[in-house]
């Protein structure tokens, strides 16, 4: 069966919204890598909770979050007649000889321990994007970068639930998942939205050590050691250093605890697997700015580059910067 159908309204031929078929853009992204493929009917989200977020303040003021908010709320402001949103992911779970942080060290997180993903996933994502150009659609392609609320719509196209740490969950893969998002005009079928399944569960909450969770399913950027590390480049407020532990780079702390994650298989995308789980502060501390290029160019560590890494390390040490 071809991929493509025409319409034919008779008298006319009309420019045809391309429809390709679910099952096979679902084989073509497995075919590229992905781990997990959904697809969610395109429509208007409510903004009450991505307003709810932004105006208590836990959006920390990050402004990419906060300037694209018309987009983020309606994908047809992304494509003109947006009909389908479709989620891939990527698992970065550990498998059997994966390094893990050594003792005395700090710790990277998970997701930063192998290739920077961003590259990883969207070299995939835009080959399924073009892919889907090439029988006519219209297409809106980002790996975390762009104006999709990746998590809303995961769990809209069915491939999990935002969890009470406000991660995406899968029952077989757990959430070491990193996502990716395609807006587009063809009329894809649909799946159904996932339903939650973290129950009575909450024991992501009380193990964040910085009590970033001030309810389920919402992440206070300003408390959470994940935005300190890696996004923010001011000094880290002394209350949130003295509970970093030994986090150089992000945190799992409300990941590490999640039932769903003990029975994850490991990553499938060798690249997403682990090269480096954690790094000596000496080390950190002696870096210079050409040194941290050569050695976390490609990696998400350069996103933090080494004055972000440097200052946490000396706020782990108690030393204000
Ligand atoms: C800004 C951002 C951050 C911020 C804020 C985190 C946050 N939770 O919003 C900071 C810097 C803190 C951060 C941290 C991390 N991040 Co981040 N981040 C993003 C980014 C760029 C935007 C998220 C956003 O728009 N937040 C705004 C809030 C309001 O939106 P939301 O998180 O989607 O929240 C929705 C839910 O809360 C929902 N909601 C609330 N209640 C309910 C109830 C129900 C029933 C439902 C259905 C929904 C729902 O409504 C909100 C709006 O729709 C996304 C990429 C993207 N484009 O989406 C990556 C992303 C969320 N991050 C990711 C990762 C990996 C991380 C870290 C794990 C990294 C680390 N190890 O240090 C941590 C995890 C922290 C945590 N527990 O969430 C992955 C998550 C993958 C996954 N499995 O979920 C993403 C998707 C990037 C990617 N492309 O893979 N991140």
């Amino acid at each position: 069966m071809s991929v493509l159908e025409k319409i034919d309204t008779g008298d006319t031929m009309v420019a045809p919204k391309a429809r390709i078929m679910s099952p096979a853009l679902k084989a073509r992204a497995r075919e590229l890598g992905f781990d997990l493929c959904g697809i969610a009917r395109a429509r208007k989200l409510d903004p009450a909770r991505l307003d709810r977020w932004i105006s208590r303040g836990w959006d920390a003021g990050l402004s990419y979050v906060r300037d694209r908010r018309e987009e983020r709320l309606d994908p047809s402001k992304l494509v003109k007649g947006a009909s389908s949103v479709i989620v891939v992911a990527a698992s970065y779970a550990p498998g059997p000889g994966d390094p893990e942080p050594i003792t005395g060290q700090l710790a990277i997180a998970r997701y930063a321990r192998g290739r920077d993903y961003h590259n990883v996933i969207l070299k995939p994502a835009r080959k399924l994007a073009a892919w889907m150009r090439g029988l006519g659609a219209q297409v809106y392609c980002e790996v975390d970068t762009g104006a999709v609320l990746e998590k809303t719509w995961a769990q809209e196209a069915g491939i999990g639930w935002i969890g009470k740490n406000g991660c995406l969950i899968n029952e077989r893969l757990g959430s070491w998942l990193l996502l990716g998002a395609l807006v587009t005009d063809a009329a894809l079928e649909p799946d159904a939205p996932h339903p939650d399944r973290c129950g009575d569960c909450a024991l992501c909450i009380p193990a964040c050590p910085t009590d970033a969770i001030p309810e389920p399913r919402y992440v206070d950027a300003t408390k959470c050691i994940a935005y300190h590390t890696i996004e923010h480049r001011d000094p880290i407020p002394e209350e949130l250093a003295a509970r970093l532990g030994n986090r150089l780079f992000g945190c799992d702390a409300c990941q590490d605890v999640c039932p769903w994650n003990r029975r994850a298989p490991p990553a499938t995308l060798v690249q997403l697997r682990a090269r480096t789980a954690s790094l000596a502060a000496e080390d950190v501390l002696s870096l210079t700015h050409d040194e941290a290029r050569r050695r976390f160019e490609g990696t998400p560590l350069m996103r933090a580059g080494r004055d972000g890494l440097v200052r946490t390390t000396l706020a782990i040490r108690g030393i204000r910067t």
